[in-house]
């Protein structure tokens, strides 16, 4: 089971036959993304800053949707330009376990439990750290029902 993504922001992350890449065009209607809106920016923002982030401005944001059983195996994101900005990232729906890894691979994750309302913020040293989700436990969520919504924003360009 897998996770699906959709974008909003001066760019978004696709993926197509020449691989996944940042692109200011959705592929799927061949327009811009829709902008990020002013109170998502305002929020990433002030997280970034209680994080110690001070001049946190992010131009994406990746919205992934899990359904019971999804997951995201541990990754890292590195494709954003600015390696000295911070992800910013917010739960909302169904819990889910965090895994927040190290540098290396082989470093054992640590397992944060998310819940809804939650923001995770990485940066710094850590900022290129394995991370991932466990597989998402099945559930009902009171606004979201069966489902977990993840929203990152980044600094992609
Ligand atoms: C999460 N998301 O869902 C963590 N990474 O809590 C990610 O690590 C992530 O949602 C790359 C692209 C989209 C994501
Ligand atoms: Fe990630």
């Amino acid at each position: 089971m897998s996770v699906a993504m959709s974008n909003c922001g001066q760019v978004g992350w696709i993926t197509d036959r020449s691989g996944y890449r940042y692109d200011a065009v959705d592929p799927e209607t061949g327009r811009p993304w829709p902008a990020l809106p002013e109170i998502f920016i305002d929020m990433a923002k002030r997280a970034a800053m209680r994080a110690g982030y001070e001049n946190f401005l992010p131009d994406a944001c990746l919205i992934n949707h899990y359904e019971p059983g999804a997951r995201l195996s541990l990754h890292q994101d590195k494709n954003e330009l600015d390696e000295s900005a911070p992800i910013v990232s917010v739960s909302l729906g169904l819990p889910a376990v965090f895994l927040f890894g190290g540098v290396s691979r082989t470093i054992r994750p640590k397992r944060y439990q998310l819940v809804h309302g939650d923001v995770a913020v990485w940066g710094g040293p850590a900022r290129f750290n394995f991370h991932g989700i466990a597989p998402l436990l099945d559930g009902y969520h009171p606004i979201l029902g069966r489902k977990r919504i993840n929203l990152t924003f980044r600094k992609a360009l």
